[in-house]
């Protein structure tokens, strides 16, 4: 494992910070308060290859490795976390269809994907199965060449907005060997969508129910074979539960480079408050919890890239410190931007609540030290 970033390693992430300074972040709290979901700007970041970071190059991809991905979405992030964590499901979405679709799949779904004509969505959860994810009752049952869907998937990131939509769907028996991953297109018959949910965060993008209603698709859009899909949605989300962490690092990144600045205009009994030693420790604490995150962060990255024994436990330990951490790095920044930073305008509120979702999608937390547990305690 190497912490030194080669020149061309350096070169794409300056490219991005670039674009996320000057495509996010001046629009970021607009965005958040207005609900706008900028697909305009998302397909500008797909031109610069953030549609299909880890997606093999023939169909579009740029075919880098997770280790790169976690740096670009941390990135991202420090202009607007919600989007880059759009950007991540995106991403997972791609990348699902890629490693475990068929190459005419490969070919059909992914181009488009990849320049972001198409966006796509990751529809796991429902009403009754959150956490408990192997529970779901979506039902896909056969009827010759084709699929009949029917069930509600609840929280769907994107949904209404996007074109392809990935439902895990139980095509046999209960539990995760009944389950099997279906490519649903966003104008197939009998889809229709809940009203825009009412956020905390993540405001910038839809979250809606996703209802089937004798949804018919060839059996053709099935990925990876009938049974595969809870390890192929599980898979996914390894790689996104970095992804996300990679988010809360980039927003808590960002947290800190303006409480620098605040703390350095802003003075209180006579001096800079930056020139107070307990402002200065708590300014060095914050940068020492995000340097930790960090690396930890890339550990997981290159362990799910070697494809090493212990992927599953390293991906859901980072994602529940990083977020915990990122969110802990942010909610100091905000303390230390006095009432300010409990205003709108200042930016730091909305990073805060942006953050606090990544405690609880993805995985709760609480699933990761499950997962982290069940690796250690064979029961
Ligand atoms: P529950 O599973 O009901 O959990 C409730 C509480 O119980 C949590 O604190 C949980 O940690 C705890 N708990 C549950 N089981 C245990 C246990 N065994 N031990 C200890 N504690 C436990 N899903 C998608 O599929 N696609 C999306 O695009 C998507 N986007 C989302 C966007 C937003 C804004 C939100 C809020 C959610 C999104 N989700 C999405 C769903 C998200 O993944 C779930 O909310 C999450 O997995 C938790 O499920 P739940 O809400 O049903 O909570
Ligand atoms: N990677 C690869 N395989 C995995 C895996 C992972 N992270 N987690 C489980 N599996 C495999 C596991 O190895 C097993 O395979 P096999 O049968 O071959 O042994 C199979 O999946 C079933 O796993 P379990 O026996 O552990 O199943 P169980 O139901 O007991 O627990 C649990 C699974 C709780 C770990 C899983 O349901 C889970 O991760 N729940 C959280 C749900 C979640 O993360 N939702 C996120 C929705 S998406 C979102 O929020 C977005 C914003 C997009």
């Amino acid at each position: 494992m190497t912490f030194t970033l080669t020149v061309e390693d350096r070169a794409i992430l300056d490219t991005v910070s670039e674009f996320a300074a000057e495509e996010f972040a001046p629009h970021a709290v607009e965005w958040d308060q207005t609900k706008h979901f900028p697909v305009d700007v998302l397909r500008k970041a797909a031109a610069m290859g953030m549609g299909a970071v880890y997606v093999r190059e023939d169909v579009g991809g740029s075919g880098l490795r997770r280790l790169d991905a976690v740096r670009i979405f941390e990135r991202l992030a420090a202009g607007c976390p919600s989007m880059a964590a759009y950007l991540s499901i995106h991403n997972m979405v791609a990348w699902m269809i890629d490693t475990y679709g068929a190459d005419e799949q490969r070919h059909q779904w992914l181009p488009k994907l990849a320049t972001m004509e198409h966006l796509g969505s990751y529809c796991l959860t429902e009403p009754g199965a959150g956490s408990d994810a192997a529970a779901l009752t979506t039902r896909a049952v056969r009827d010759g060449d084709d699929l009949v869907l029917t069930g509600v998937k609840q929280f769907i990131s994107g949904a209404g907005s996007s074109d392809v939509y990935v439902v895990m769907a139980r095509t046999g028996g209960p539990g995760p060997a009944g389950i099997t991953a279906v490519i649903v297109p966003g104008d197939a018959e009998g889809l229709s969508f809940g009203a825009n949910e009412q956020k905390m965060g993540w405001n910038a993008m839809p979250t809606r129910q996703v209802v089937l209603d004798g949804v018919r698709v060839p059996v053709a859009n099935v990925i990876g074979g009938f049974g595969n899909g809870f390890r192929i949605a599980m898979n996914g989300l390894n790689g996104g539960r970095l992804n996300i962490a990679a988010c809360s690092l980039g927003g808590a990144q960002t947290a800190l480079d303006r409480s620098l600045e605040y703390v350095a205009e802003r003075s209180a009994f006579g001096a800079p408050l930056s020139e107070r030693e307990t402002v200065q420790h708590t300014v060095a604490e914050m940068r020492i919890q995000i340097e930790a995150a960090r690396a930890f962060l890339w550990r997981a990255a290159e362990a799910l890239d070697e494809d090493a024994s212990d992927k599953i436990m390293l991906c859901a330990a980072a994602k529940r410190f990083v977020t915990e951490t990122g969110y802990q790095v942010v909610d100091t920044a905000l303390q230390l931007h006095g009432g300010y930073g409990y205003l709108t305008e200042y930016g730091i509120e909305k990073i805060l609540r942006d953050l606090r979702v990544h405690r609880i999608l993805e995985g709760t937390n609480e699933i990761m030290r499950m997962v982290v547990a069940r690796s250690m305690i064979k029961s």
